[in-house]
């Protein structure tokens, strides 16, 4: 059977799963956790979402895993922070181009949110830089809505997008994520050091929170601690884990 095939099927076989991701805010404590799709395949194994979201995003089955993502997600969280009574924390979940300019986005995320309970303000929704400039208009109107809800908006791999400055000073966002590609050796990369130092400068004349994500080493950290970016995300803090094992390491940052 082809990809496709076996990703339509992968949803109703639960082969899809979520795993979570923690964020740290410059104290060490977890203030958000990112959810990740994998997909592991009963022949296969663990395939990578870098290979099958494309082809979700192509096919237009992104849109029932989308809404799939943050459903999951959504109950996971809820039965954190009411269950098993983790200190509060916000959920960042993944959006696709595709996902956000579908017609019944907002409509999908209102019965998500009502379905489950889920309170909006806990809700980070990442997109990449690719609406700025494709559907202008139709998707400020998205993000004006998502922001009435209470639902804050943050920009993915930030800065190799093409948004241009002046566009992002009108935009309803809440983060900007520094793409990983900047923070590799920010330590000893002048040029790296100099676009980080930048996009927090320009974050904080924004009233934006800046985050960094895919932060690898101690040196790393200490540099974007050193420049006062507001939270951090990567192998060094911990990988993506599965939700039992998040729970379970949830004690050791908060
Ligand atoms: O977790 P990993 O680095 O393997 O993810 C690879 C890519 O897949 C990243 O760009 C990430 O944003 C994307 N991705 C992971 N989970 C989701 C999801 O639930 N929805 C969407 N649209 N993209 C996701
Ligand atoms: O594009 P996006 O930022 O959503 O991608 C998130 C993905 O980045 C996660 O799926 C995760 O697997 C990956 N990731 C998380 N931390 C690190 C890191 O420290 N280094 C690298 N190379 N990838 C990371
Ligand atoms: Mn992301
Ligand atoms: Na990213």
């Amino acid at each position: 059977a082809t990809i496709e095939g076996q990703l339509r099927k992968a949803l109703d076989r639960e082969e899809l799963i979520l795993n979570y991701q923690p964020i740290v805010d410059s104290t060490g404590r977890v203030s958000a956790a990112e959810a990740l799709i994998r997909w592991i395949h009963p022949v296969h194994g663990f395939i990578s979402p870098a290979k099958f979201i494309p082809i979700a995003e192509e096919t237009g089955l992104i849109i029932k895993i989308g809404e799939w993502v943050l459903r999951t997600a959504c109950i996971q969280h809820k039965q954190w922070i009411d269950s098993k009574r983790l200190p509060p924390f916000d959920l960042s979940v993944n959006v696709s181009l595709r996902q956000f300019l579908n017609q019944d986005f907002v409509e999908m995320v209102d019965r998500i949110l009502a379905e489950t309970r889920f309170d909006p303000e806990r809700l980070v929704l990442e997109i990449t830089e690719g609406y700025v400039n494709k559907n202008v208009e139709y998707g400020n109107h998205v993000l004006n809505q998502l922001k009435n809800r209470g639902i804050r908006i943050a920009i993915d791999d930030f800065g190799t997008g093409y948004s241009s400055l002046s566009r992002l000073k009108t935009l309803p966002i809440h983060v900007l994520k520094i793409d990983r590609s900047f923070i590799r050796y920010v330590q000893n990369d002048s040029a790296n050091a100099s676009i980080v130092e930048a996009v927090v400068h320009i974050g904080k004349s924004m009233n934006l929170k800046v985050m960094s994500e895919g932060v690898e080493t101690i040196e790393e950290l200490q540099f974007l601690k050193s420049v006062n970016c507001h939270q951090y995300q990567g192998y060094l803090i911990s990988p993506p884990l599965p939700a039992a094992e998040f729970e379970a390491r949830f004690q050791e940052f908060s």
